[in-house]
């Protein structure tokens, strides 16, 4: 299998072909377990419809939902402007909520939410959903917000936050939700940006067992903010907190409000939500999403990918709601199609690293959606602990969020799904609204660390610098060649930067910033961002590629690559690692390691350097930032750590520094 990463030179593919032609050689498949094949919500037949006419097939999921008034056309695509469903009119509250009880399902729990606190849970079922969410869009309204108004949600993995987010819908106000974990400078320009009039949020939350503040960070950013009108809080850790004329307690606004209310009819083109990616540098971009393509196809996508059977399936996606895959796959998507969830408010390792499967024997978890970085951390911590619990109401796995090293992919086969239950690598970003590239676990015979095929009406594909489709075999840049349900629709006040970031690398295709590859099969491999591409003596090697070798070390749990400059070959390759639970730190690691890549990969791979190291610098949704361990490597003052979970994780690795070997 050759590697043709993108960028660089016009020979440092093909060279990189020739000496590199064994990498992520993955020869391990795994089939759809028989029973599930036999009852999949989809199967192969979906590619050949969605092929046969893409339009009504997005149609087809479209009526899956309940609309008031139903489209005219499918999709208007004035390049890059997209608008689907035109014409059509729908709730997407009323899709979530309203019309699970209308059908009868009242008593259906959709969420248990658990709380960081043992002991500390609720059950709330779509009739509790309907009166909660009710409650809330009149004491909105109360407030003064009206369609269209901008509301910015500041609240810790409580049940308010998704309340808070359907309330909105329902009153076609426009919610920005902001990952609880950032400053007041974060949340002051995502406030400023979209100009939000309320924002709601609470004292605090709970973090590794202590309560920690939300409240001082809101004040801080409200105060350089003119436009914000009012500020609700919700009471959820009891902390003291300072209170100036613009907040206003949630039970006292919210609990004495009707639980009637009405839903009017949006359409479908009417702005959901606002949710800006991170963005290393520069402003950071409100990606635009519209109700009614991003519910079809989030409702649609978890109903494929997960094969979710609405009557059986408890469902865990154990991503924060601040993340866009909180926003479509625990709220969105999910309650669309009325499903059982789950929601932890807290940490993995709160009070012990088993929470995760306490909580998955708890309430019999049959679907889990998790991250690779979440995956790896339980190999750092051992087998043994999953082993303690029963988790044998498994039946499909996800992950999404970073590629999956093979080697992590096939422990979380095992021992997580007890080597039955098929691994989902969802491949999408905030931008896409939903699931583009990933496995069926009906139809599927999965490869570890591919996300394999472009769903069905999804037109993925990977080119050349000049933007042509690369044979099988070849590598290069992933595009998007249609437009799809739930893409993004602009950037917030921004249509040029829209234009520019995501539509000008090459005419006419979508450009996500990723790298990828086509193996023999014509299966996709995703290679991380392209800026993570390094050029090693004119060879493209992409950082994934050298991780996914590290982590397939038994001794290795973690690892992060970067190219640091160097005045032979251009770019070296530096790795930092983290070993496994029960391995201890000694003297040849580092030579044992590089000779380990280079054995699977060819000598070019091998790093310079190897870092043993604690911890990596991750955001907050999980994601290796290898800018910071870039400037480590090239001994310069760290750049912008504002999006860092753990901003002494950096300290930790530079004391590692005069170790280098
Ligand atoms: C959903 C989400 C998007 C970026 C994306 C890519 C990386 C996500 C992945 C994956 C390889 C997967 N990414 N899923 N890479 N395989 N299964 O993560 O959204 O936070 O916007 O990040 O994450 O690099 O471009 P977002």
């Amino acid at each position: 299998m050759a590697l043709e990463t993108p960028g660089h030179g016009p020979n440092g593919g093909k060279r990189a072909q020739e000496t590199l032609s064994n990498l992520l050689q993955e020869t391990r498949r795994f089939d759809p377990p028989a029973d599930l094949a036999a009852a999949a919500n989809v199967t192969e037949s979906a590619y050949d419809e969605a092929k046969r006419d893409q339009l009504a097939f997005w149609d087809r999921a479209a009526e899956r939902l309940s609309w008031s008034k139903r489209w005219d056309t499918t999709l208007s695509w004035n390049p890059p402007f997209a608008k689907w469903f035109v014409g059509g009119q729908l709730n997407v509250a009323y899709n979530c909520v309203d019309r699970h009880v209308e059908a009868g399902n009242g008593d259906k729990v959709a969420y248990h939410w658990e709380g960081e606190p043992e002991g500390d849970s609720r059950t709330i079922t779509y009739a509790d959903l309907q009166r909660e969410v009710s409650k809330a869009a009149n004491a909105l309204i109360e407030l003064g917000v009206r369609k269209g108004d901008r509301v910015a949600i500041y609240l810790p993995m409580i049940p308010e936050l998704p309340v808070s987010m359907l309330a909105c819908a329902r009153i076609g106000a426009v919610h920005s939700v902001v990952f609880g974990g950032f400053s007041a400078s974060a949340l002051k320009s995502r406030i400023d940006d979209a100009d939000a009039k309320v924002v709601i949020t609470a004292d605090g939350g709970f973090r590794r067992n202590a309560p920690s503040a939300l409240k001082p960070t809101v004040d801080e950013a409200v105060a350089e903010c003119p436009g914000v009108e009012r500020v609700v809080v919700v009471r959820r850790t009891a902390q003291d907190v300072a209170w100036t004329d613009k907040d206003v307690w949630w039970h006292d606004l919210v609990e004495r409000q009707s639980d009637q209310h009405k839903p009017e009819p949006h359409d479908a083109e009417d702005p959901l939500y606002i949710l800006y990616t991170s963005g290393t540098t520069g402003k950071p971009k409100g990606i635009l999403h519209t109700g009614g393509g991003y519910l079809t196809q989030t409702a649609w996508t978890h109903h494929a990918v997960f094969d979710l059977k609405t009557e059986s399936d408890i469902y865990w996606c154990t991503a924060d709601i601040g993340w866009v895959t909180g926003h479509s796959y625990i709220v969105y998507g999910p309650l669309a199609n009325g499903a059982t969830s789950v929601i932890y408010e807290g940490t993995p390792d709160t009070p012990h690293r088993g929470r995760f499967w306490e909580i998955v024997q708890k309430y019999k978890i049959s679907i889990l959606y998790t991250a690779p970085t979440a995956i790896r951390t339980f190999m750092k911590w051992g087998d043994d602990i999953p082993a303690k619990f029963d988790m044998s109401s498994l039946r499909v796995l996800g992950s999404v969020g970073e590629p999956i090293n093979p080697e992590a992919y096939v422990w979380y086969r095992e021992h997580i799904g007890g080597s039955r239950c098929p691994v989902v690598d969802t491949w999408w970003q905030t931008e896409t609204g939903a699931i583009m590239i990933s496995p069926l676990p009906g139809v599927t015979a999965a490869k570890p660390g591919a996300a394999m095929r472009p769903l069905p009406g999804i037109t993925a594909d990977v080119v050349d610098d000049q933007g042509n489709s690369v044979p099988d075999g070849g590598g290069g840049f992933l595009v998007v060649r249609d437009p799809w349900p739930a893409m993004l629709r602009t950037i917030w006040g921004d249509d040029q930067r829209y234009i520019d970031t995501y539509w000008s690398r090459f005419p006419g295709m979508y450009f996500p910033g990723d790298g990828a590859k086509r193996d023999e099969d014509g299966d996709l491999w995703l290679l991380g961002r392209v800026d993570d591409v390094m050029l090693v003596s004119g060879h493209n090697i992409s950082t994934t590629e050298v991780e996914s070798a590290l982590v397939s070390h038994p001794k290795v749990a973690e690892a992060a690559v970067v190219g640091a400059t160097d005045p032979v070959t251009g770019q070296a390759i530096v790795s930092f690692v983290i070993l496994r639970g029960n391995v201890a730190e000694s003297e040849d690691i580092a030579a044992e390691l590089r000779g380990h890549v280079a054995k699977t990969l060819g000598p070019i791979a091998k790093p310079r350097q190897i870092l043993v190291v604690p911890e990596l610098p991750k955001t907050r949704s999980g994601k290796i930032m290898r800018r910071l361990l870039r400037d480590v490597a090239e001994n310069r003052s760290l750049g912008d750590v504002t999006t860092l979970t753990d901003s002494s994780v950096m300290n930790l690795i530079s004391e590692k520094l005069p170790t280098a070997k």
